[in-house]
């Protein structure tokens, strides 16, 4: 038996990776149906050796849908998720209209997959930002070994982060860069290529971005709201994967051997730590995996049970399209998907 399954955003990065892992994890799908904009109606998308024609959000009846992953940015998201979810369908949002909405699970599946239970409240499950889903696979099964008590973070985010035109404008810089021809930053606020720019999302009162205040807020609802976090998103050149240096103070002594053998067990985990050049991963070789890999872990001397360390992973597959399908898959092992009528 399969299920229904539609894809809000379809045309893009992230919906078309959803595809791909649906396929990719045999999802039990009976009917895969691409939703887009109407300007993108009838635009062709694959899923698995199928070519599918999108269709438009506005007339579609998702009253026979089992799953709705939905990946149209959280302005479509306020308006739509509500009424996908009155007609019968589990909205899997990855926008960030719902996340911080107490009766809504926010739920990356390594970390606390029991949530997805919670999806009744509004027929609603909220995915994270891409740079919090990688750092809490990462500091759960270390919180559960040693207890973290605060975390300094800083970001190397990928342009995909920021949609298809946003790594075009990568594209057409770097390239117009080397004939003297450099287009105007249009995406961005100014120059990205061979440049970083320590600017995410908009600027809040208190002087963080929005993204950071996002992993600050989501890592607390996540995994521990005692857990004290600062964040600096930075977006640099690149175009697939985020990395992040991270450093974190516990209230147990944890030795970096320690933290090592624990992460080697960790689900969603990969440590490639081996202390020599080239002996860590970079967010070129995690494109296209599904692992949150982790590199550098080392002690830190200057605070009481401090470690730092390097984690990098895909932010369109973890951080997006990956972490929805886990979702749907967590729904699937507990028996909470019902077929549609
Ligand atoms: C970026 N992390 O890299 C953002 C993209 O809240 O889901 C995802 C924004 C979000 O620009």
């Amino acid at each position: 038996m399969g299920y229904r399954i539609a894809v809000v955003g379809a045309t893009g990065n992230v919906g078309r990776e959803m595809m791909n892992i649906l396929a990719e994890r045999e999802f039990p799908v009976d009917e895969l149906v691409p939703l887009a904009s109407r300007r993108s109606q009838g635009t062709e998308v694959s899923f698995g050796d199928r070519t599918l024609k999108c269709q438009t959000l506005d007339n579609f009846d998702f009253s026979k849908t089992d799953i709705c992953l939905m990946s149209a940015g959280g302005d479509v998201s306020k308006e739509w998720s509500p009424k996908i979810a009155a007609q019968g369908a589990i909205v899997i949002d990855n926008s960030s209209a719902w996340r911080y909405d107490a009766d809504v699970p926010l739920v990356v599946p390594e970390v606390n997959a029991d949530a997805v239970a919670g999806y009744t409240r509004k027929g609603i499950i909220a995915n994270p930002n891409c740079s919090t889903a990688q750092l809490v696979v990462a500091l759960k099964p270390l919180h559960d070994a040693a207890t973290i008590k605060r975390v300094v973070v800083a970001t190397y985010q990928s342009v995909s982060g920021a949609g298809k035109d946003a790594m075009d404008e990568l594209w057409n810089q770097t390239k117009g860069i080397f004939v003297n021809d450099e287009p105007t930053p249009q995406k961005f606020t100014k120059r990205i290529a061979f440049n970083v720019i320590p600017h995410i999302d908009s600027f809040m009162d208190d002087g963080y971005t929005k993204e950071e205040w996002k992993v600050m807020v989501e890592t607390k609802k996540i995994l521990d709201p005692k857990i004290k976090l600062t964040c600096t998103a930075v977006r640099v050149p690149v175009f697939v994967s985020h990395s992040e240096a991270v450093n974190i103070e516990f209230e147990r002594p944890i030795s970096a051997d320690e933290a090592r053998d624990i992460l080697r067990e960790a689900p969603g985990c990969l440590v490639v730590d081996k202390r020599e050049p080239g002996g860590y991963v970079t967010p070129y070789e995690a494109t296209g995996e599904d692992a949150t890999y982790i590199s550098r872990i080392r002690e830190d001397f200057t605070v009481e049970n401090g470690l730092s360390m390097w984690i990098v992973s895909d932010n369109l597959r973890k951080g997006a399209a990956l972490n929805a399908v886990q979702i749907a898959e967590c729904l699937l092992n507990r028996g909470l998907l019902k077929k549609a009528a």
